[in-house]
């Protein structure tokens, strides 16, 4: 596949970017980041790590770009003390044999504290209660990542799953908050998953805000932390730096 040698090469050269996008606290104020690949395509122009992503889990090019992806948001997290780093971990790559090794070798060599950083996991990873995937992410709290639970609500979400794991924060999945005041039915749903949250004791953020009618629904609803266009796009590292020195975003 053209698309594949492509993508080897991209990353031969380190010829992919970050993009990383704002999580705001109730105050406006940005907390963290999520990191997300970004490559430019000569001819294609942007291709969707939506697309690209799956083809290097495919093709075994994940374990690449996912250390590409590592290397650059620990690369740019020393420039932004204080700010918690949302990585994204596709289930092969979390899955592969030294995932976890591979990761304390990056801690090392770039002296990152793990405690800034929030690993995002897909529903999927949990499936099947695998005994060496709950190992990989006992190892992974124990050096002090911090795991969140991404796209919630749009899996097979065995609840149990959330008490079994080590997970700390779920992101309710950006296709409830896109309804919310279109149907009473992403409502409810945005409000019992803030309601469980709660009852776990999880920190639950909302992904995909537009506008400022779903910010205050989800205010509303108890959920304060939010990301999406409402605030920013994902943008570059240098402007991160600029956003940091804001006391608060704004819509
Ligand atoms: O922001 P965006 O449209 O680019 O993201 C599309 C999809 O690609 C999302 O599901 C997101 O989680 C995933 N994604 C973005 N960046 C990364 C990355 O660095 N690693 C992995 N595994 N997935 C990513
Ligand atoms: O699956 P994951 O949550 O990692 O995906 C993040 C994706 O959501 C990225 O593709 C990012 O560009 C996209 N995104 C971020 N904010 C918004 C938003 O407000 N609206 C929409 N439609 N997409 C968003
Ligand atoms: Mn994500
Ligand atoms: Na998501």
């Amino acid at each position: 596949r053209a698309l594949e040698s492509d993508l080897r090469e991209a990353l031969a050269r380190d010829a992919l970017e970050m993009a990383y996008q704002p999580q705001v606290n109730r105050h406006g104020v940005m907390t963290g980041v999520e990191a997300l690949v970004r490559w430019r395509h000569p001819l294609r122009g942007d291709v969707s790590p939506a697309f690209f992503v799956p083809i290097a889990e495919e093709c075994g090019l994940i374990v690449e770009l996912g250390m590409f992806t590592l290397r650059r948001a620990f690369e740019d997290s020393r420039r932004w003390t204080g700010l918690k780093i949302a990585i994204n971990v596709s289930a092969n790559q979390l899955r592969l044999a030294d995932f976890v090794l591979r990761l304390g070798e990056l801690v090392e060599e770039y002296g990152v504290d793990p405690r800034q950083f929030e690993l995002e996991i897909t529903e999927g990873i949990l499936l099947g209660d695998d005994p060496s995937t709950h190992d990989t992410l006992r190892r992974l709290r124990q050096m002090g990542f911090s795991l969140a639970l991404d796209d919630f609500g749009t899996g097979y979400s065995s609840l149990s799953y959330l008490q079994r794991y080590p997970i700390s924060k779920i992101k309710i999945d950006r296709s409830f908050i896109a309804n919310l005041g279109v149907d009473l039915e992403s409502e409810a749903v945005v409000g019992a998953i803030v309601k469980l949250a709660r009852a776990l004791k999880l920190a639950v953020i909302a992904e995909g805000v537009e506008t400022t009618d779903q910010r205050e629904r989800l205010a509303a609803a108890g959920c304060s932390e939010i990301q999406g266009y409402l605030f920013s796009r994902p943008v570059t590292a240098d402007q991160i730096e600029q956003l940091m020195s804001a006391d608060s975003l704004s819509p």
